[in-house]
């Protein structure tokens, strides 16, 4: 057994309770407006804005802080192209065959289809892979959580993409394992999330939807 070594919490701010409410709107505020877009502008965004949400994905939180994301920014067009067509190929069979009806008629609102062009087409797309397990000291040791960690992360950079103004989509083409063949990644890894982002197109239309009540999700105990 190793031991655990401490430090003082640095850097970290504390604010009165007007403050604290006032942040905790604000933030509330920016989150009301984040909406899952499907029709990007091909507008360039910066590398660095993408490289600091990136970084900023990479500070959540996981299970024995063992970090088990890896994030691919897919930039070469080639490659782009690649992943739009294995994903259209995989959408096609599941809208028309494997998908329940049950399941379509949850997607109707949604108004999804198995046209995927902002896979090549909008000015960011990030893979998101979850690590099951690495090789330590020479060892093969297993993640921890690795799904909620991987998801926890994927909501850093969503909610960092937002901030910066950057309109995102979360994709899961299913099944999804030829990322990781296109990707070339090591087979301790899965393919977790596609996040799509950039600026929304101009006339960009979304769904109307509803969030569910309050009251119907937050309990106290
Ligand atoms: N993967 C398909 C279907 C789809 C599934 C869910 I659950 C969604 O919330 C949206 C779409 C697609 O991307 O079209």
């Amino acid at each position: 057994m190793g031991h655990a070594e401490f430090q003082p919490l640095t850097g970290f701010s504390t604010w009165p309770d007007n403050v604290m409410q006032q942040r905790a709107d604000k933030f509330l505020k920016l989150c009301k407006t984040r909406r899952t877009v499907r029709e990007f502008a091909t507008t360039p965004v910066p590398d660095a804005v993408v490289e600091s949400c990136l970084k900023a994905a990479h500070t959540a939180p996981s299970g024995a802080n063992r970090q088990p994301w890896s994030f691919v920014w897919v930039k070469t067009p080639d490659v782009r192209q690649q992943i739009r067509t294995a994903a259209e190929a995989v959408e096609e069979e599941f809208y028309d065959d494997l998908a329940s009806d049950e399941w379509l008629e949850a997607l109707t609102p949604l108004g999804t289809n198995h046209e995927k062009p902002f896979l090549e087409n909008a000015a960011v797309l990030i893979a998101v892979f979850a690590e099951a397990w690495k090789v330590h000291d020479g060892k093969k040791v297993r993640n921890y959580y690795v799904s909620e960690s991987a998801g926890i992360a994927t909501g850093f950079l969503i909610a960092a993409l937002h901030h910066a103004g950057l309109a995102t989509l979360t994709h899961t083409p299913s099944p999804m394992r030829f990322l990781g063949r296109i990707l070339g990644r090591p087979e301790n890894e899965r393919a977790y999330v596609l996040v799509v982002a950039g600026h929304p197109a101009t006339g960009c239309k979304v769904p109307v939807i509803s969030r569910r009540a309050y009251s119907d999700v937050v309990f106290t105990a």
